[in-house]
């Protein structure tokens, strides 16, 4: 599975991390559309082989490389010290490698920055919700992140991604996408332009909740797919949270929309034969119980009473960021084929629209 075309950066950046031996072979891990990963193989001095997740950071969604990292190593820290003495503590929480200098990330000629953590052995990840066993440990693993933060130490982490999930700012970010019309898309888009039009509604019930305060600000992980959960090969319960590039300050509620987006949702995220969908209630109903047991009482009644139309709400966001993407040609979201984001625009309108039919709204 090497990528030759890709082997040389990893195994290059690699040796400027203390690892204790030489890197010998790189494989890209291709999930993630964003960052660029590698799963790389070292032999240490002992001869024996130890595996690593090598990744460069992609410059353009994260401008401040240095806070994102700051803001990840104070993450793992915390949660580091917080289970440490606890059965299974090496895996519960990823563990960064600091350069042969003592830095957390290497800059190469590009200027591109690279940094690496420990693999973790014997879990898996998933690309999409097998069960509601499943959708239950996911939906609970991230519950119990976000209270496991809940007492980090000031400051307040950095925002490393401004205006991720403000639903309102990313409408006004499609209508200037749609008024620049660089690709002269926006023509052949009309129907899916009306159909986030009229899903506009949705975008004030997390954002706004939250800047008049009747929910609080939670430290969240804002992008809680299944396959940021690493999962046990042999139990399938949750062992570790990956993908910290956007921990930051949040809502309860953007974690748990993730969730159900992903939860609820049978077919694949680009999926082009959209009849084939149906809302999986079931799903709904254990990544619920999910965040409810991983949050405790933890949560407020506002809280809950949003979580329902959550779903919804981020489904649609995502939906207006594929377009968006979609109308500039395609430059955030890596594509593998031709008009992929609008296909993933597709499916987002309809599993958008199945979530609010579902909440009632
Ligand atoms: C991106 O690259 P990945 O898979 O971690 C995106 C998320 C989206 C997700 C949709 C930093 O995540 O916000 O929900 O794609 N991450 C960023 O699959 O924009
Ligand atoms: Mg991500």
């Amino acid at each position: 599975m090497a990528q030759t075309g890709f082997i040389g950066r990893p195994l290059e950046a690699a040796s400027r991390f203390q690892l204790g031996g030489i890197a010998f072979a790189a494989d890209q891990i291709k999930t993630g559309h964003i960052n660029d990963t590698y799963l790389v193989h070292v032999r240490r001095s002992e001869g024996d082989v130890v595996r690593k997740i090598v990744q460069r950071l992609n410059p353009h969604t994260f401008p401040d490389p240095a806070a994102t990292m700051k803001n990840i190593m104070r993450v793992t820290e915390h949660l580091q010290a917080k289970y440490a003495g606890m059965p299974d503590a090496s895996r519960r929480v990823l563990h960064y490698r600091k350069t042969l200098s003592g830095d957390v990330m290497y800059s190469d000629k590009g200027g591109y920055f690279w940094r690496c953590c420990d693999f973790i052995p014997n879990a898996v990840s998933v690309d999409s919700v097998a069960d509601t066993r499943q959708a239950f440990i996911a939906a609970k693993a991230f519950a119990e992140f976000q209270c496991d933060l809940s007492d980090l130490p000031a400051p307040r982490l950095f925002e490393s991604m401004r205006n991720l999930h403000n639903t309102s700012h990313r409408i006004e970010q499609l209508y200037r996408a749609v008024e620049a019309d660089a690709c002269n898309r926006a023509s052949t888009v009309k129907k899916e332009l009306e159909s986030l039009h009229a899903l506009e509604y949705l975008a004030p019930l997390i954002t706004d909740a939250l800047s008049e305060g009747s929910i609080p600000e939670r430290v969240a992980h804002n992008d809680t797919k299944i396959s940021n959960v690493m999962l046990d090969k042999h139990t399938g319960n949750a062992v570790c949270i990956l993908d910290l590039d956007t921990v930051m300050p949040g809502a309860s509620l953007y974690d748990f929309g993730d969730l159900v987006r992903v939860a609820v949702n049978p077919i694949r995220e680009d999926e082009r034969d959209l009849p084939h969908f149906y809302f999986r209630s079931e799903m709904y109903a254990a990544t619920r119980d999910g965040f409810l047991a991983g949050f405790r009482d933890v949560l407020t009644a506002k809280e809950r009473d949003l979580m329902p139309i959550a779903g919804a709400v981020i489904s649609f966001e995502l939906g207006m960021r594929y377009m968006t993407d979609y109308l500039y040609g395609d430059n955030y979201f890596r594509i593998i084929r031709p008009h992929q984001n609008l296909d993933r625009v597709r499916a987002l309108i309809v599993l958008a629209r199945a979530i609010a039919r579902f909440a009632g709204a």
